[in-house]
């Protein structure tokens, strides 16, 4: 069901000679781009009747128009499992908890008497989210994209989730009833490379009507999505910003003897259950711990759901295995080499281990802080950096939404002061035209130092 990768016998390799030798999914987004080149040209020249006959031909549903509705919407709320509703809210209020804690402050640094640079922190005016919508149904991702948003104080959010063909074209309606609870009004039933492309090029050229204008062009999209909407967001970035292009979702969990097998393989089959490409990894230094996990996954997989088409390949898939390393020390060497996107510490001294940790895109320490936990309700966010990304981003957060500006204010006599090293430097670059713009303010001289 699963291998077993055993590098206790040597010294570990370093560097990119590890990673070699650790699992990971295969995820071309390269080859993808020649296949959205095509979609994403459509809706530039096409707009909103491109966006629509590719979910037409892709999600099998022709919409009457892109935008959901106000009234499908407020029906989705009031049509939700009170269980889910409450579910939620909970959901939505641990994460604004947490996300609220992020917020930037303005802050001025005094260089010298007389001049500042003063950081300011700005939201991004307008921004897509995109929530996928195929293989499983993600309201929690509404939630983990919109509530750094609107934490950030971004005034402009769109949501964009492909037609379901079941309800009539909508998103799917507990999409929808998340975006009531988070007071999102402005939906599109766009899905893949066309919504991303919508999203960057907007649809304000077609025949607008006053109940769906169009879709303004967006700053930034943000959200994850299949192989098709990362190489869209690819495509695209310059002319929009994103967050990440988020490949299958991958757990590692560093353990030793004191963990329990039984919540091991549980941990292992959770996220395996998103996607045959998704990556689950132990690495461990108990022969005995891979053992006894890889009989409870035995069991445990005979009694899950979306066995044959997600767990049993993802988990037998190569981008999963179980590690066996020789001691604690070589375990964190190797979750640093592999950079997590959910990485679990199931050990002695769990939060001492975790804090060893350099490359993870979130840590879950100990026995009861589950990645589970955190996919729903931990009040961190779920959206991370996957295939091995973790170790040059963050995930998903108020400061995805912002962006830091520079003010820079001087006086006459500050700039004077430092004006002999500016036009120096001017020099050295051979840019004259640059030492010109100081000494035109002192009557074409370098003013004396004081
Ligand atoms: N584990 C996924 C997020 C998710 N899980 C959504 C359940 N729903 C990627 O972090
Ligand atoms: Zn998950």
């Amino acid at each position: 069901m699963i291998s077993r990768i055993d590098l206790r016998g040597e010294p570990l390799p370093e560097g990119a000679a590890l990673r070699d030798l650790l699992p990971r999914a295969e995820f071309d987004v390269e080859a993808a781009l020649e296949k959205v080149r095509p979609i994403c040209e459509d809706v530039r020249h096409h707009g909103a009747a491109a966006v629509i006959d590719y979910g037409e031909k892709f999600d099998g549903v022709r919409v009457p128009s892109l935008r959901v509705p106000a009234e499908a919407i407020t029906r989705a709320l009031e049509e939700l499992d009170p269980a889910v509703r409450a579910a939620l809210e909970e959901s939505i209020r641990r994460a604004r908890l947490v996300h609220r804690e992020q917020r930037r402050t303005t802050h001025t640094t005094q260089v010298v008497p007389g001049g500042t640079v003063t950081e300011k922190w700005i939201p991004v005016e307008r921004v897509g989210l995109y929530v996928p919508g195929g293989r499983a149904v993600y309201p929690s991702s509404v939630v983990m994209n919109v509530v750094p948003a609107q934490e950030a104080g971004v005034e402009g959010l769109a949501v964009a989730s492909p037609p379901q063909k079941e309800f009539g074209g909508l998103p799917h309606p507990t999409i929808l009833a998340a975006c009531a609870l988070l007071g999102v009004d402005e939906v599109y039933a766009a899905g893949g490379a066309q919504a991303i492309a919508m999203f960057a090029y907007g649809t304000l050229g077609g025949a607008g009507t006053e109940a769906d204008p169009g879709c303004a062009p967006v700053n930034l999209v943000t959200g994850p999505g299949n192989i098709y909407v990362a190489a869209a967001k690819r495509l695209l970035k310059g002319r929009i910003g994103i967050d990440a292009e988020a490949g299958p979702t991958e757990i590692a969990i560093l353990a030793d003897s004191t963990a329990d097998p039984v919540h091991v393989a549980a941990d292992l089959i959770s996220q395996a259950e998103h996607d045959p490409m998704a990556a689950s990894v132990l690495v461990t230094d108990s022969e005995e711990l891979a053992t006894a996990t890889e009989a409870e996954l035995k069991t445990q997989v005979a009694a899950s759901k979306h066995v044959d088409d997600r767990i049993v390949p993802a988990l037998a898939g190569r981008q999963s295995a179980i590690v066996l390393v020789r001691d604690l020390a070589d375990g964190l060497t190797v979750v640093d080499a592999y950079g997590a996107e959910h990485l679990e510490i199931q050990t002695a001294d769990a939060a001492a281990v975790a804090d060893r940790v350099r490359n993870a895109g979130a840590i879950f320490v100990g026995p009861w802080a589950p990645v589970s936990l955190g996919d729903y309700c931990a009040g961190s966010n779920h959206v991370l950096p996957t295939g091995g990304c973790a170790c040059h981003s963050s995930g998903l957060s108020v400061q995805s939404f912002l962006r830091g500006v520079h003010i820079v204010d001087y006086t006459r006599d500050a700039l004077a002061d430092v004006a002999h090293h500016v036009v120096t430097l001017a020099e050295a670059e051979d840019l004259p035209a640059h030492g010109a713009a100081i000494k035109a303010r002192f009557g074409w001289k370098v003013p004396e130092t004081t």
